[in-house]
């Protein structure tokens, strides 16, 4: 059984999906890649050999030779086309933001519920990643102890023009919120927001969030868009009689001519290319298995991330603790982690 997969955008993450699903998916076909853009549908198509492109966004998810659907176009189109997908019960890999209000995932969940199966994956691809999930594994063995705080530092090279602090806490930090929910098994209840007064450089200041959760954790998320040296993500998770973590660079260290050096890469894709692969991968075999992911973020996971981003974006405004208000959990998802 071969799942025929219909691409939706042609930029940095569509192509990059379209190359995954193209040359490293078993039990996938790349059917078709959309975009507005004919030219950059066919760019994308081009750089993994596949012929099949569109420009049409609705009609392709609803051509009957398209079996499912990953959403990589822009983050303001993302709930119409989840729905539609929906509407056809054709399962969606849908980019994060999985809508860009509260209010719009909650539709998504609503209308996923009333279905009765789970149809959608967002891509919080960290699960995935190697690094989280041995992190997870060593929470797990007990070898740390019970898990105390989080610290979670997200560094990007330069911010696009017209980033804002606001849009890192909406844009960048829902990774860090769904990775926090994932490994410590627990929702967040409140945020705080800081920015630095020291950094004037441009409007894209660094933010510092304090999360909480359920059990009393506290995590902290760094988020800096412009930390100019590389792209960074690093974690520790603390526990009560040990610690775990992870940080910079890439694998390899170069030490030579009396010095080290670490190379940074310049953006995410390299750093989670096994991420998106390995979530890509989990995603095909849910639908030829009919069995969801156990690790997988639903579109309740989705909904959960929009939720904390605008209390954190209430919270910087504000200069106050904002409670994160939730929604009732649907009965679809209630077997997915234990407080999350
Ligand atoms: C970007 O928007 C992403 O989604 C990437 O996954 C993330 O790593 C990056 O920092 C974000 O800015």
């Amino acid at each position: 059984m071969t799942i025929r997969v219909a691409v939706i955008g042609a930029g940095i993450m569509g192509t990059d999906h379209a190359r995954v699903i193209a040359e490293d998916v078993p039990g996938a076909t790349l059917q078709v890649v959309c975009d507005v853009s004919e030219s950059a549908a066919r760019a994308a198509a081009n750089a993994c050999s596949a012929t099949g492109i569109a420009t049409d966004a609705d009609a392709t998810i609803r051509r009957a030779d398209v079996d499912a659907v990953i959403i990589a176009s822009p983050d303001g189109t993302h709930a119409d086309l989840t729905l539609t997908a929906l509407e056809l019960e054709k399962p969606v890999l849908c980019e994060k933001p999985l809508a860009l209000t509260a209010g719009d995932c909650l539709r998504i969940v609503s209308a996923e519920a009333a279905i009765g199966r789970p149809l959608i994956q967002v891509g919080f691809m960290r699960r995935f990643d190697p690094a989280y999930v041995e992190m997870k594994q060593a929470l797990a063995s007990g070898r740390i102890g019970a898990p105390v705080m989080m610290h979670n530092f997200h560094r990007n090279v330069e911010a696009p023009s017209g980033f804002t602090g606001m849009m890192a806490i909406t844009n960048s930090a829902p990774h860090e919120f769904d990775i926090i929910r994932h490994m410590l098994d627990c929702e967040i209840t409140a945020v705080t927001a800081f920015e630095p007064k020291a950094d004037a450089e441009g409007p894209c200041k660094p933010v510092v969030l304090v999360t909480e959760t359920a059990d009393g954790q506290i995590a902290m998320v760094e988020v800096n868009n412009n930390a100019a040296y590389g792209y960074d993500v690093r974690c520790e998770l603390v526990g009560a009689s040990g610690s775990v973590s992870f940080g910079g660079a890439t694998s390899v260290s170069v030490d030579a001519e009396l010095s080290g050096t670490r190379a940074y890469a310049a953006d995410w894709r390299p750093r989670f290319a096994d991420a998106y692969r390995l979530q890509n991968k989990a995603w095909i075999r849910s639908i030829t298995t009919g069995a969801p992911n156990p690790i997988a973020a639903t579109a309740w996971d989705g909904y959960c991330a929009a939720v904390i981003a605008a209390a954190g974006t209430e919270a910087l405004s504000s200069g106050t603790k904002v409670r994160v208000e939730l929604a009732d959990k649907p009965a679809l998802h209630a077997e997915t982690g234990r407080n999350v």
